[in-house]
């Protein structure tokens, strides 16, 4: 069973979802990546969850856009960590899912990151955070990762630097 579980609500999230799945598979962390639905497919949602509760998976990742509710439904089920990506639909901007991840009662918690493709990645990120408190290589791959995003900002200060000269 792998590390981390994703799901999605809907196939129209993927485009939205499928950068979490690239930085896990970037990072070597392995992964199960499918689609269930809090309001179409509960009973799915449940017995998915069962799965992985047996088989050991660490961290859920939950994709969802509207009255987004899967974050929320697995947090219900788990007391894994559980993070949640508002997905943005064409009706208020994604803040309709932003609000109904993040406004979880005290007690079950969806640590929720950015809307979308941002938010997506960063759900990753945290996700090979939480693994990393016991898991030293992949620590170490975290702190690569850094050096290199330091190291773009650095690149891109020089170059900018040449093109003004300023
Ligand atoms: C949510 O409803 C899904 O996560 C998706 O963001 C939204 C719309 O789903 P579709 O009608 O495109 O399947 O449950």
């Amino acid at each position: 069973m792998p590390q981390v579980a994703i799901f999605m609500g809907s196939l129209s999230d993927e485009e939205k979802v499928a950068p979490c799945a690239q930085v896990l598979r970037d990072l070597g962390i392995s992964f199960t990546f499918t689609i269930t639905s809090a309001h179409r497919t509960p009973e799915r949602t449940v017995q998915l969850m069962e799965e992985c509760e047996a088989g050991g998976v660490q961290v859920y990742i939950c994709a969802a856009g509207m009255a987004a509710h899967l974050a929320g439904a697995v947090a219900a089920r788990t007391i894994r960590p559980v993070i949640g990506i508002p997905i943005a639909g064409n009706a208020l901007a994604g803040m309709d899912a932003l609000f109904s991840t993040v406004q979880m009662p005290p007690g079950f918690p969806v640590g929720t990151v950015a809307t979308d493709k941002a938010g997506a990645k960063n759900a990753a990120w945290m996700a090979a955070q939480i693994l990393a408190l016991n898991d030293a290589a992949l620590a170490e791959k975290l702190r690569a990762a850094r050096a290199a995003f330091k190291a773009d900002v650095d690149k891109a200060a020089a170059s900018l630097h040449d093109k003004y000269g300023a």
